[in-house]
């Protein structure tokens, strides 16, 4: 038989695969016969350090401003299933404090959500991933948005 592995982007660790014999029909099984295949994964922990943020440089009060994070590991592999260790908000200009949609995960490396500014100004975002439970600066910034 064949064991054939689907590629991910979910970072995970290696898993095994155990097949073993069930039943045996018109027999006798000698002894316990099991083989074990490792599906090694290719992805590493995601990196605050390695992932970024692409933010509009210019928005408009009343229109959404959509900003794409993209989340990879110290191999800038892509890495998908990170939406819950991502977050974002606005730490200075008019719109401080403003609510995100739901981050969502694009499964394919990338993650998307949006604010709407209520004001003119410019706005600084500030990006966190948390790297093992401490929510850690991403890189690229700072990251800015003019709004008019
Ligand atoms: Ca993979
Ligand atoms: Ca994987």
């Amino acid at each position: 038989m064949t064991v054939s592995a689907v590629d991910d982007l979910l970072s995970e660790g290696s898993e095994d695969v155990v097949v073993d014999i069930d039943a045996v029909t018109n027999g006798t099984e000698d002894g316990i016969q099991t083989a074990t295949v490792t599906i090694a994964d290719d992805e590493g922990s995601p990196t605050a350090a390695s992932s970024s943020a692409s933010v509009p440089a210019t928005g408009a009060v009343d229109v959404a401003t959509t900003i794409v994070i993209t989340v990879r590991d110290a191999s800038n592999n892509l890495i998908a299933g990170q939406a819950a260790n991502l977050a974002v908000s606005i730490t200075a200009g008019p719109n401080t404090g403003a609510t995100f949609a739901a981050i969502t995960d694009n499964a394919n490396g990338t993650y998307t959500t949006s604010y709407t500014p209520a004001a003119a100004g410019v706005d600084s975002f500030a990006f966190t991933l948390s790297e093992g439970g401490t929510p850690t600066a991403i890189g690229g910034g700072p990251y800015s948005s003019t709004v008019s």
